[in-house]
C-alpha cells in the first residue's frame, strides 16, 4: 500500500510551528487528520521540518524558453515595451510540443524549489499562423498535461485578448496567436470543463484594460461559473497607467474597483502603480495583489506599496510570471530587500502579530497564493491537498535550529536550496533534490530548446 502519513517532529500547521505531528492523507490526496501530539514511530516516514507548499500565483509557462536571453541593450533604450517585443518574438514561434516541454522543465524546476501549485495565465491559443487549432484548447491543454507530468496542481487561466491598447485599438500582427472574444474565452473554459479535479481547476484573465474592455470583463464575470479565479495584469507601468487615465479619465486600478465587480475571486497581477486610495481599495476587495518580484526588477517596473497594503490588511502572494527565478525563496526574499532599500528601514513584512519577516512572508503568500489557486491548498489541515515540503535538516542552516528560526533562515540565508522532498497530493514527487521524472523531462526541454535558442 502505498504511502498515507508522514510524521513531522516540527510542522508548520496554521497556528505556526507545532512539534510532533502526524498527517494523515486519502487516496485522492487530501489530507484526512493532523494528528497533535503524536509519538514517532521507528518504522514510519518522518522528517524534521514539514511546510505546506507554496503557490506560484503567476505564470507565462513558455517565457522560461527565453530567460537570460534578453539581457543584452538594444541600439536604443531598453524597457518593459522593448522586451515585449522581443517576448512576441519567441510566442510567435512555439508549437503544441514545445509549450509542453518546456512547461514540463518549468514546473519541474518550480517544484523542486517548493512550489506544489502554479496559476497558469495562458494566452498562447492560436497556431502560428493565428488560426485556431483543431481543439481551440490545444495550447491550453498541453501545459495541462505538462502539470500532469510533474504532477504540480494547476489553475488554467484562458485569457481574454482582445485589443492592443485602450480605446479597442486592433491587435498586432505579432498578437494574432493571443486573440480571442469573450465567446472565444467561453468556449475554452466550457471545453476544459472536463479536465477539473482536485489538482487542475480552470478560471478565467482577462490580460490586462489594454487588451479587454471593461464591457468585456463584465460579460466573462457575468458568464463564468461562480467561485472560478479570475486573474488581471494591472497597473504595471506608468505608460500604462498615463493611457488609462488618457482614455477612461481613470487610473487602472481605479477603473476595475469601480466596476464594483472585485471581490475574493481576483487577483490583481502586479499592481505596483497604485495611488493610496488605490492600495486600501483593494486591500478592502479582499482581492489578492499578485506580486512577482523577479520579473518585476527584470522588466523594470517599480515597487509595490507593501508596507501601506499589509497596514490595509491587504492580502498578496507571489508569481514567477517570466521565470527569471523559479524560486519563492528568490520571490520573497526580494520583496523585502527591495522595501528596504526602498524605505532605507529594515524588517518591513510583519505584523504585530507577526515579526518574525520570513514567516509572516511564507504565511501570507501561502494564504494569497491559495485564494489566488481556487483550490484548496497552502495549509496543512484537514480537506486540503497534501502537498508538502520536507526541508534538508542536515544542511548546515538549519542544523540544530529551533523552529521559530527556520523561515528566516532559509528566506535569507544562503543560496543553496534547502527543499529536500516534495510531495503533491500526497506522492512524493521529489525525493533528495530530484524530480521522479527529471531526466526524462530536462531532456525533452533540451532537445526543444536546440531549435527554439537559434531565434
Ligand atoms: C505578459 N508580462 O502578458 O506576458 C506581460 C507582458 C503585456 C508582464 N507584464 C505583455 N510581466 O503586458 O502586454
Ligand atoms: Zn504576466
Amino acid at each position: 500500500m502505498s504511502q498515507r502519513s508522514l510524521f513531522a517532529a516540527n510542522a508548520y500547521l496554521p497556528q505556526g510551528w507545532t512539534c510532533n505531528v502526524r498527517l494523515h492523507w486519502n487516496a485522492d490526496g487530501a489530507l484526512t487528520e493532523i494528528e497533535l501530539s503524536a509519538q514517532r514511530q521507528a518504522n514510519e516516514a518522518q522528517a524534521e521540518f514539514v511546510l505546506p507548499g507554496m503557490t506560484n500565483l503567476h505564470s507565462h509557462a513558455f517565457q522560461r524558453a527565453m530567460a537570460g536571453m534578453t539581457e543584452m541593450a538594444g541600439e536604443s533604450k531598453d524597457s518593459f515595451w522593448t522586451w515585449r517585443d522581443l517576448m512576441y518574438r519567441y510566442a510567435l514561434h512555439i508549437t503544441p510540443e514545445q509549450i509542453q516541454a518546456i512547461a514540463a522543465q518549468l514546473y519541474m524546476e518550480c517544484l523542486r524549489q517548493g512550489y506544489t501549485s502554479v496559476c497558469e495565465f495562458h494566452y498562447l491559443h492560436r497556431a502560428i499562423d493565428g488560426n485556431w487549432y483543431a481543439r481551440p484548447e490545444e495550447m491550453a491543454l498541453r501545459v495541462i498535461s505538462a502539470a500532469k507530468q510533474t504532477g504540480i496542481g494547476v489553475t488554467m487561466l484562458p485569457v481574454l485578448y482582445s485589443y492592443a491598447d485602450f480605446n479597442a485599438q486592433p491587435l498586432r500582427h505579432d498578437q494574432r496567436r493571443f486573440t480571442t472574444s469573450v465567446d472565444d474565452v467561453l468556449t475554452l473554459v466550457d471545453n476544459l470543463a472536463p479536465e477539473r479535479n482536485a489538482q487542475v481547476e480552470v478560471g478565467v484573465a482577462p490580460h490586462s484594460l489594454r487588451a479587454a474592455s471593461i464591457d468585456q470583463i463584465r460579460a466573462v464575470h457575468a458568464a463564468l461559473p461562480t467561485n472560478r479565479p479570475l486573474h488581471i495584469h494591472i497597473a504595471e507601468q506608468t505608460k500604462e497607467v498615463d493611457a488609462c487615465i488618457a482614455a477612461t479619465g481613470k487610473r487602472p486600478v481605479e477603473l476595475l474597483l469601480d466596476t464594483g465587480l472585485v471581490d475574493q475571486r481576483w487577483c490583481l497581477v502586479h499592481a505596483t502603480h497604485l495611488t493610496k486610495t488605490e492600495v486600501q481599495g483593494i486591500a478592502a476587495s479582499g482581492a489578492v495583489a499578485g506580486i512577482c518580484t523577479t520579473t518585476e526588477g527584470n522588466l523594470g517596473d517599480g515597487f509595490f506599496d507593501l508596507p501601506d497594503y499589509i497596514a490595509a490588511g491587504g492580502r498578496f502572494g507571489i508569481g514567477s510570471d517570466s521565470h527569471v527565478s523559479q524560486s519563492p525563496v528568490e520571490e520573497l526574499r526580494w520583496l523585502e530587500y527591495g522595501q528596504r532599500l526602498r524605505l532605507q528601514g529594515r524588517n518591513i513584512a510583519n505584523t504585530a502579530d507577526q515579526r518574525q519577516v520570513g514567516d509572516f512572508l511564507w504565511q501570507q503568500a501561502l494564504l494569497g497564493g491559495a485564494q489566488a489557486s481556487g483550490r484548496q491548498v497552502g495549509q496543512l489541515a484537514r480537506g486540503y491537498r497534501a502537498d508538502m515540503l520536507i526541508l534538508n535538516d542536515h544542511h548546515p542552516n538549519l542544523a540544530g535550529l529551533t523552529s521559530n528560526a527556520v523561515l528566516n533562515t532559509w528566506l535569507f540565508a544562503g543560496n543553496d536550496n534547502l527543499v529536500r522532498d516534495v510531495y503533491v497530493a500526497g506522492k512524493r514527487i521529489v525525493q533528495d533534490g530530484r524530480h521522479v521524472a527529471q531526466t526524462e523531462i530536462q531532456q525533452a526541454y533540451v532537445d526543444c530548446m536546440r531549435n527554439l535558442r537559434a531565434l
